[in-house]
């Protein structure tokens, strides 16, 4: 009802935070670029409702504090700079973030340590010893059989089966939180309700790490081995755990701790309708998060999205292989939109794990260009505007409905009337790829329309080139507004094409007839050539 629509809280949308050890990659690019495109698809079907998408740097930790050494360089120099990197790559994506958070802040800290203390009242955190492997890498511990022991060439090495990352033998006194006893109440929370995580595959993998007991986490190192971090509440010998602190993030972007300080509707977008992470940091969403907030008798996000990985050359990009797509520069060659088309419509699948390459995305850039780009020149052409009358179709939605009555045009109407719901139906159970599919399909077939009705053609009645046009038109249109999470710019310079003005172009507007009806402006060119790829 309208009154359930008016209490319903801020959509609120969530990526990591990433290590700001080093730049950004291709993987980075396509974790904002993936949410952005929930984010955009939920504020055009639900105007009313605010959207909050959140995204930024973890920059404590053992991980940063070793690579700002590395550098000569203050850890809090460090992050400033290269932090910048991941909030430029974010403004050129062209994301719709509403916060970019870094745990450096003084709002995270205060939330983080307010966190610990709730947990620490609750009884539910305890002073132990700890050993295991630890990965300064993967800011993790490892038991005996998650590693294994290899030669390299400079002696022997202890790494993790899982990730290859090194990790070295770590014995020592530090606070432990009681993951051990969320275990049940986590395997019935993903029991009962699969559609928590997405893609179905990781939410078997989550029910198989909760198939054996769990083992209590350890959350803070001693701070003689890690000063670049969060305090632990009157203990200053100890620093918390990296992942205790970036996890808290969250709840940090929506102004927790709730109370005094924060804007009302800022506390009411708690708890997220979709976090989006890399298979890669499950256990620590799908588990430790909310076994916390479990603790903490707080709701639970809604559902996970862990999508797979992009490698280059069939290996997970890593700074020490060499092999890493940098994505502003493909940006810069390609254009945001067709780089963000790229992504989405060879990743959007979430699934199995994607190779980038040039070629590939040459191939991408190519399929929009001419679905789209050629099917506006052919419609806007000299040789059909000659067969209108005014130069233009008389649009109207009486020769819209007309077009049901030509064999030809017939199924194109029929797709058109379903195809705002489709795309909305795939996004909104987070099947990206297959929401693109379904435009670019009707892309392909109205292309197909064209080659067989020729309305440039002598032949063709010239009352036929008028419904042709009118539906070429209506279809740009509607494409336009369904494009617009994908590829924002080009959606719009498209819509500014057609004059469809600001205000009409929501989801609603995105049904057949269901919005003003589109002109044509020819000077507009919707792609330009771009500068040669260097070598
Ligand atoms: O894990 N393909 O940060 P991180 C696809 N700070 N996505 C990739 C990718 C690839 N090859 N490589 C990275 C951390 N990603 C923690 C997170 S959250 C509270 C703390 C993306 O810099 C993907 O989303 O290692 C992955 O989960 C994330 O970057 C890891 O980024």
């Amino acid at each position: 009802s309208s009154v359930e629509q008016v209490l319903e809280k801020p959509f609120y949308v969530t990526t990591p935070i990433f290590y700001p050890n080093a730049v950004p990659h291709i993987g980075h690019l396509y974790t904002i670029v993936t949410a952005d495109i929930i984010a955009r698809h939920a504020r055009l079907t639900r105007p009313d409702r605010p959207v909050y998408f959140m995204t930024g740097t973890d920059e404590h930790g053992l991980k940063i504090q070793k690579a700002a050494k590395e550098k000569g360089l203050e850890p809090s120099v460090f992050c400033d700079q290269l932090s910048e990197h991941f909030r430029a790559l974010a403004e050129k994506a062209d994301t719709s973030h509403t916060r970019f958070l870094r745990t450096t802040e003084q709002a995270h800290h205060e939330a983080v340590q307010d966190v610990w203390r709730k947990l620490d009242a609750k009884g539910l955190i305890y002073k132990g010893s700890h050993q295991g492997w630890y990965s300064i890498s993967d800011e993790c511990f490892y038991t005996d059989s998650q590693i294994k022991r290899v030669d390299t060439p400079v002696g022997p090495s202890v790494v993790s089966i899982e990730t290859g990352s090194t990790v070295e033998w770590m014995e020592e006194e530090n606070y432990k939180f009681r993951l051990s006893a969320f275990r049940d109440a986590l395997l019935e929370r993903y029991q009962t309700d699969a559609r928590v995580i997405f893609p179905p595959h990781q939410h078997s993998v989550v029910l198989d790490m909760l198939s054996s007991p769990l083992e209590d986490l350890s959350i803070s190192r001693p701070r003689s081995r890690l000063h670049w971090g969060i305090p632990v509440p009157n203990d200053p010998d100890h620093t918390m755990y990296v992942w205790f602190d970036a996890l808290t993030v969250y709840l940090t972007a929506t102004g927790y701790p709730w109370g005094k300080n924060s804007a009302k509707d800022v506390m009411s977008a708690w708890p997220p309708n979709l976090q989006i992470i890399g298979k890669d940091i499950v256990r620590f969403h799908a588990i430790y998060f909310p076994a916390m907030l479990l603790a903490l008798d707080f709701p639970l996000p809604q559902r996970l999205l862990a999508h797979s990985h992009w490698t280059v050359n069939r290996l997970k990009m890593s700074k020490s292989i060499g092999n890493v797509a940098d994505p502003i520069q493909a940006i810069d060659i390609y254009g945001v939109d067709l780089v963000r088309y790229y992504l989405a419509r060879v990743g959007g699948h979430f699934k199995n794990d994607v190779d980038w390459s040039i070629e590939q995305l040459e191939k991408f850039t190519f399929e929009l260009q001419s679905l789209l780009g050629n099917f506006y020149l052919r419609i806007n052409s000299a040789a059909i505007r000659k067969r209108l009358p005014q130069g233009a179709p008389a649009s109207s939605s009486s020769i819209l409905e007309s077009c049901r009555d030509l064999p030809e045009l017939r199924d194109i109407v029929s797709d058109l009337v379903r195809l705002s719901l489709d795309v909305d139906a795939h996004l909104s159970e987070l099947r990206v790829a297959d929401a693109l599919d379904e435009i670019i399909k009707q892309l392909q077939a109205a292309n197909q329309m064209l080659t067989v009705t020729e309305p440039w053609s002598k032949n063709t009645p010239s009352e036929k080139v008028e419904q042709i046009c009118a539906l070429s038109l209506e279809l740009l249109r509607i494409c336009g507004i369904l494009l617009q999470p994908f590829t924002p710019s080009k959606a719009t310079q498209l819509l500014d094409a057609l004059g469809v003005p600001a205000d009409k172009r929501g989801w609603t507007q995105a049904g057949f007839c269901g919005g003003p009806i589109g002109s044509v402006q020819p000077s507009v060119k919707l792609f330009q050539p771009r500068p040669p790829v260097p070598e």
